[in-house]
This record gives C-alpha cells, sequence and structure tokens, in this order.
C-alpha cells in the first residue's frame, strides 16, 4: 500500500505478534518476528517473513531488551515498531527511543504514554476536558490531613491509590476514618517501594461498580472516533476472563453521550492512535479512572461488532493517513463475547506450561480463534499463560451466549489444563447469562465453588 512502511518490526509474543503480523501481510507490509531464545519454535515466528533472535527466555532480556530490539529493526532495515500489548507498549522512553533512531512507533506520542501513566495527571487532564471522575482528592495528596479532609468530604470507604500505579497495583482501602491514616502509609511506602514514587491520591470507593472501558482511535489530522464500549466486569485479580461489547448494561444513548464528551476531550489533548479510557460504573454514572494507550487483548470484540481491524488503522494512522471516516460511519453491529483461555488450573489458577499433544479450534459462523498454538506445541513457562482468545459475534447477545457455549464445547486443547471447563460454567450461570453482573461477581462465583 502506497504511502504507508517498507517493513514493521513486531516488538512481542504469541497471539498478538500473530494478530499484527496478519495486518502487515494484508496491508502487503513485510514484517519482522523477534523471539527469546525459549520462543525458537513459536508460531509467530514460524509464520514470519524473517525473524530475529533478541536474547534469552527472561522478558528483561528479550521482549524488554530495548537495544537488541532496536538493532534488530536497524538490521533488517524496519522503518516502524509495533509494540503489541504488555512489555514496551506503555513505556515512553521505549517510544523515545524508538523515535531517536529515526523509526515511527505505531502508538501515541511519547508525551501522551507518560501522560496517562501518570494517573494523576491523567485524571486532571479529563477532568478539565469534561470527563467524569469518581469523587476525590483534586490532584495529588500533599498531606495526610488533606486525606482527612477530602475523605469526609466524599464520604467513607476511599481508596487511596498510587499515581504510579494503575491495573490494581497500589491501592488502599479506609472504611472508615480510623483506618486512613494506616492506608495513607502502606499506600505510600508501597508505591515508593513499586514505583519509586509515592505520589497518592484520593477516590470516593465504589463498592459495586461495573468495568466498562470506551474504545477510541485518533489520525494525526485531528479527528477522534470511538468505536464504542466493552464490558470488562469478568474478573478475577485484576485478570480480566471475558469481555463482551455492548456492555449489556449500558444504553445506546449513554454510549453516544459518553463517546461524544471523549472524543472531544481528545481531539482537545490532540491524542493520536488508539486508545482505551476505563470507567467505572454503578448507579447509572460513569466516573474515568484510567487510560490505556495501547493496543488492547480484548480489542476483537470490538472489531467484530464495528467490522474494523483496529490494528490496520493504527498503522494507518502511524503512517500519517487521515482516518477517513467520521462518527456516524461507524455502526455498531451485533454483540460479540470474548473467553480469554488461559494455560492454569481451572480451579487453582496455578500455571500449567507444557507440551499440548492435540490441538482443535472451533469453527463456524461468527467465531473467531485468535491464538499462536498448535499441536505439538510446547507452552513455555516464563511468560503470561494466555494461549487463546475465543471470539464470538451474533445478532443478539443471546446468540452471542448460544455461539460460545457450542464452541467451548468444540475446543480442544489436549496434553495441559485450561481454564476451558470455567468458561463453560460461567457461560452457564444465570447472571452471566442475564448481563447481571459486577466487578466482584466473579470472584465469588470462583470462591463459592
Ligand atoms: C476503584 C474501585 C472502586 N472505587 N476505584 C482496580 C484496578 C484499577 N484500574 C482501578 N481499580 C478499582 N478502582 C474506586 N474509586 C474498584 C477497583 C477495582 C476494579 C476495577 C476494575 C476492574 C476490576 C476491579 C477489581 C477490583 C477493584
Amino acid at each position: 500500500m502506497a504511502g504507508l512502511f517498507q517493513k514493521i518490526l513486531i516488538a512481542n509474543r504469541g497471539e498478538i505478534a500473530l494478530r499484527v503480523q496478519r495486518a502487515c501481510r494484508e496491508m502487503g507490509i513485510p514484517s519482522v518476528a523477534v523471539h527469546s531464545t525459549a520462543d525458537a519454535q513459536a508460531m509467530h515466528v514460524r509464520l514470519a517473513d524473517e525473524s530475529v533472535c533478541i536474547g534469552p527466555p527472561a522478558a528483561r532480556d528479550s521482549y524488554l531488551n530495548v537495544a537488541a530490539i532496536l538493532s534488530a529493526a536497524t538490521i533488517t532495515g524496519a522503518d516502524a515498531i509495533h509494540p503489541g500489548y504488555g512489555f514496551l507498549s506503555e513505556n515512553a522512553e521505549f517510544a523515545d527511543m524508538v523515535e531517536a533512531h529515526g523509526l515511527t512507533f505505531i502508538g501515541p506520542s511519547p508525551a501522551h504514554i507518560r501522560m496517562m501513566g501518570d494517573k494523576i495527571a491523567a485524571k486532571t487532564a479529563m477532568a478539565s476536558l469534561g470527563v467524569p471522575l469518581v469523587p476525590g482528592s483534586d490532584g495529588e495528596l500533599t498531606s495526610l490531613e488533606e486525606a482527612r479532609t477530602v475523605a469526609a468530604r466524599v464520604g467513607y470507604p476511599v481508596l487511596i491509590k498510587a499515581a504510579a500505579g494503575g491495573g490494581g497495583r497500589g491501592m488502599k482501602v479506609a472504611f472508615a476514618a480510623e483506618e486512613l491514616d494506616e492506608a495513607w502509609s502502606v499506600a505510600r511506602a508501597e508505591a515508593r517501594a513499586a514505583f519509586g514514587n509515592d505520589a497518592v491520591y484520593l477516590e470516593k470507593y465504589l463498592d459495586r461498580p461495573r468495568h466498562i472501558e470506551l474504545q477510541v482511535m485518533a489520525d494525526a489530522h485531528g479527528h477522534v472516533v470511538h468505536f464504542g464500549e466493552r464490558d470488562c466486569s469478568l474478573q478475577r485479580r485484576h485478570q480480566k476472563l471475558l469481555e463482551e461489547a455492548g456492555s449489556p448494561a449500558i444504553t445506546r444513548a449513554q454510549r453516544d453521550a459518553l463517546g461524544a464528551t471523549v472524543t472531544a476531550a481528545l481531539a482537545r489533548l490532540g491524542y493520536r492512535n488508539a486508545g482505551t479510557l476505563e470507567f467505572l460504573y454503578q448507579d447509572g454514572q460513569f466516573a474515568f479512572i484510567e487510560m490505556n494507550t495501547r493496543l488492547q487483548v480484548e480489542h476483537p470484540v470490538t472489531e467484530m461488532v464495528c467490522g474494523v481491524d483496529l490494528v490496520r488503522e493504527q498503522i494507518r494512522i502511524a503512517a500519517g493517513q487521515a482516518l477517513g471516516y467520521g462518527q456516524p460511519d461507524i455502526r455498531f453491529n451485533g454483540h460479540a463475547i470474548e473467553c480469554r483461555i488461559t494455560a492454569e488450573d481451572p480451579e487453582t489458577f496455578m500455571p500449567t506450561p507444557g507440551m499440548v499433544s492435540a490441538f482443535h479450534a472451533p469453527g463456524g459462523l461468527g467465531v473467531r480463534v485468535d491464538s499462536a498454538l498448535y499441536s505439538g506445541y510446547k507452552v513455555p513457562p516464563y511468560y503470561d499463560s494466555m494461549i487463546a482468545k475465543l471470539i464470538v459475534h451474533a445478532p443478539t447477545r443471546a446468540e452471542a451466549i448460544a455461539r460460545m457455549r457450542r464452541s467451548l464445547a468444540e475446543f480442544a486443547v489436549v496434553g495441559i489444563k485450561t481454564t476451558l471447563p470455567l468458561h463453560q460454567r460461567i457461560l452457564e450461570a444465570p447472571e452471566f447469562e442475564a448481563g447481571d453482573y459486577t466487578i466482584h461477581w466473579l470472584e465469588r462465583f470462583v470462591g463459592a465453588h
């Protein structure tokens, strides 16, 4: 395709490396796979146009090894790098170095990655642009006394959160004034130890929210659109197990209203490329908590409902192309559900790496499997345990549930334990079928079993 890249290096592994490789191939852009010594036989390497070994198994020595990745890009003649998710995808210093080497980082500007990495800066920016927040401190808390004053104003329980945290790391709850001193000290000490930054802020604790996120895409010419929401409330210990698009809890009018607020805000910020705004939703109200400046694991449910290739859009935008369509052109068709299948014991959640002696993926109308698994593949113990994403799409939520049930029944992974049986149980639960769940439902469901 004219005016795009000569060659794209994909700085990731597993299903997402394959996902990006597929977009490159359809766009006629050669791509380079990188891999650790543990991944020499991985599917993303076997299907690659070209591949480079970037180090030993430990991620810090390979998939997080900036010098090795930049060298691989240089020696193969790549002019752009797609980071996927995880690893270096939200590392502003990496994005800076990619650009300093004269390459294009396929993602937002380093400044926007940095801004959203600081949860206080992200909230301050969004608040100033009219995006609703959870009631709480106006930015960083400067003293325990200030924490007391704000907590008294918003009402207990409250959360003390680390500015450098996110994704559930660095949070302490105080149910009453007597607990605030402890929450303040522990949150700050943990934030200092974990992130080298003890800045904290305070929010009223919402006790039964849903986690609803909005997918956005912005080009370099000031156009911003959204691709609707995903409901990611089904999680255990901050690991999502199942996501849906759209959310069973919100209406079309709510989506349109939230989307209008968010796209206007991001246009004002000058944001570029893909992004996801995370909200807590409770009692009919959205409250922004964090923004992710990367492609997300669960992006396929959005792709199925909107009929868009989000990775292709990321690549086009990074090459300077305009979106070429507006919000009214984006249609929301039917319903999509994703199950994240992991190599874990479905009861204890202990990782189960090892040899997959046989692998059979489901198929048929409205079924998509994003996976780098194959029969005879040995799941290595060094990385994330997700081995497949099973995504289904159907005209209605009820039909999507029926399609997911039959697809889970067809799915065969032999040789290692997986979470397939747990997904089958979730799909049979009346609360799931009714769409009646909060972020706490799954933990009770797996605990009660
Ligand atoms: C909250 C909250 C309740 N009230 N903030 C956890 C991960 C991080 N992204 C934000 N998190 C939460 N923030 C307020 N003011 C509850 C959570 C939370 C959560 C949020 C989304 C998805 C799963 C979660 C599981 C536990 C707690």
